[in-house]
């Protein structure tokens, strides 16, 4: 498809350099010698999966077109081996930058080093991969996973405070061996595994997936007898890796009567409208923020690359949390 796009391009320059031989310059002309001095920007993201992936694309999308810069988007459906290709074909068709979202951690290696050989800078983007990996790539942008998971811990931390527990953890993890799920994993445990009150009693992946979180829930709901327990010991605290599966993890619980909140406390990572507006009505009680809008820092960095300039080798998004504690605090609407 890029293929194509990249010859239908050059047939357009072809005709219209024929056109100039034989006619006067005319507007048409120059719009094209316009999109000829664009820098070209192959993007490949993975998928749809979540309303914030959703937006992050638009993001990526809206500050390309205000920057004037073109994009080449591939959409990967949530397959590795589609953003390899997708990488692949931005390097055959010469493109000036390229960004990738990696869906996990792993197996970039082959296709970054093609990528440095063709001489075409990347940039990691919004996901991590292995650190090992840092001299195939030009610089990370995006959000701090392990802080994120480290927030969620603190927020427990505080509001537990004098209290002797034990309090039982219901655990949805992200698409395991991704950095947005690895890391916040590690942030959380990193804190929680050394406090003996906590105890994460069920942890499972529903893929950053609304439905999959409506799925779990499902199932322990029918395993334990519509109450949300594991094996007999009641569930005091739920972390979700992102508002998707919060929203249907808890769907599903309201279907049943099951209220959160005040029983059942709940930490969600993301911020979404529909999670802040759950936060406002009291059913979760700690929202991370990991902000999607991340497509203007892309194209700045994208534009300094091409001039052959340095960026930093991580730039973090500025992110925040809010909890029971600050409920009253100013949440600006999220547009997604
Ligand atoms: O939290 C989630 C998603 O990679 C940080 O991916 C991102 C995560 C985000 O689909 O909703």
């Amino acid at each position: 498809m890029i293929m194509k796009r990249r010859l239908a391009f050059f047939s357009i320059l072809i005709f219209s350099i024929l056109l100039n031989s034989c006619s006067k310059k005319n507007s048409a002309d120059s719009e094209s010698g316009a999109e000829k001095d664009k820098i070209i920007l192959g993007f490949s993201q993975i998928g749809a999966e979540s309303a914030w992936r959703i937006r992050n694309t638009e993001s990526v999308k809206e500050a390309a077109e205000e920057a004037g810069i073109k994009l080449l988007y591939e959409n990967a459906e949530q397959k590795q081996e589609n953003q390899i290709k997708a990488i692949r074909g931005f390097i055959m068709n010469q493109v000036d930058v390229i960004a990738f979202v990696p869906i996990v951690q792993d197996g970039w290696e082959a296709v970054l080093t093609e990528a440095k050989e063709a001489g075409i800078p990347v940039l990691v983007f919004d996901r991590k991969i292995r650190p090992e990996f840092a001299v195939l790539y030009s610089g990370y942008v995006g959000t701090d996973s392990n802080a994120e998971g480290k927030s969620a811990a603190d927020f427990l931390e505080k509001k537990y405070e004098g209290m002797s527990g034990p309090f039982n953890i219901l655990e949805l993890r992200g698409t395991d061996g991704s950095s947005a799920s690895d890391g916040r994993f590690e942030g959380f445990h990193g804190v929680i595994d050394s406090d003996r009150r906590f105890n994460v009693i069920y942890s499972e992946s529903g893929d950053f997936m609304r439905s999959r979180g409506e799925e779990i829930a499902r199932k322990i709901l029918e395993q334990n007898g519509n109450s949300l327990k594991i094996g007999g010991r009641k569930i005091d605290i739920i972390f979700s890796f992102n508002d998707g599966m919060t929203l249907g993890f808890l769907d599903e619980l309201e279907r049943h009567g099951i209220e959160t909140g005040r029983e059942i406390t709940v930490i969600t990572v993301d911020a979404q409208q529909e999670a802040i507006d759950r936060f406002r009505q009291g059913k979760i009680n700690c929202v991370v923020e990991c902000n999607p809008d991340q497509g203007r820092l892309i194209m700045t960095l994208a534009q300094k690359l091409v001039e052959g300039k340095g960026i930093p080798s991580i730039t973090n998004i500025s992110e925040k949390v809010w909890t029971e504690f600050d409920e009253d605090a100013e949440i600006a609407p999220r547009g997604y």
